[in-house]
Formats: C-alpha cells, sequence, structure tokens
C-alpha cells in the first residue's frame, strides 16, 4: 500500500480537462475542472476567476495557476475524493 501524494489528484483533474494535452487550461477546459471537483460558479464567475488565476497573462491556466487560485477559494484536494464534507 502507497500513499498517493495529494499532488496527483489535482493533476489528474487537470490533465483529464486538459483536451489539448498541453498542459494548460483554455476557458472550457477549466470550466471543465471547476465541474469535475464540484466547484459551481456561474459562467461571470467563471470567466472572473480565469483571468485572476491567469497570472503570466498568456491567456491559459497552468496547473500551478490552478492551485493558487482553488487554494484561494478556499479548496481542498480532499474534496477531490470526498463528496462528505
Ligand atoms: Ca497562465
Amino acid at each position: 500500500m502507497t500513499t498517493k501524494p495529494t499532488e496527483d489528484d489535482l493533476h489528474t483533474v487537470f490533465k483529464r480537462s486538459d483536451l489539448g494535452g498541453d498542459d494548460r487550461l483554455d476557458l472550457m477546459e477549466f470550466g471543465m475542472v471547476l465541474d469535475s471537483i464540484g466547484l459551481s460558479w456561474t459562467r461571470a464567475e467563471v470567466q472572473d476567476r480565469f483571468e485572476r488565476a491567469d497570472t503570466n497573462r498568456d491567456g491559459y491556466i497552468s496547473l500551478p495557476e490552478l492551485r493558487v487560485l482553488l487554494e484561494s477559494q478556499g479548496w481542498n484536494e480532499s474534496g477531490v475524493h470526498s463528496a462528505h464534507g
């Protein structure tokens, strides 16, 4: 039995939503990540968070950018596996 590092979990969600396979998320893919982890934001909120998360202004969200955003929203990585909270 090995303990999986929590990093794998967000990474897995990230990769699953990264349809382009280029290690970054566009706005639509970003929305899919939010769905995957159970965050329901309005379209305007998603757009707003996307722009705020994109700290290097390249128009895409990288995994580190995603992590910073989610942590700033109080999201916990354990939410990936447990539906109860
Ligand atoms: Ca970026």
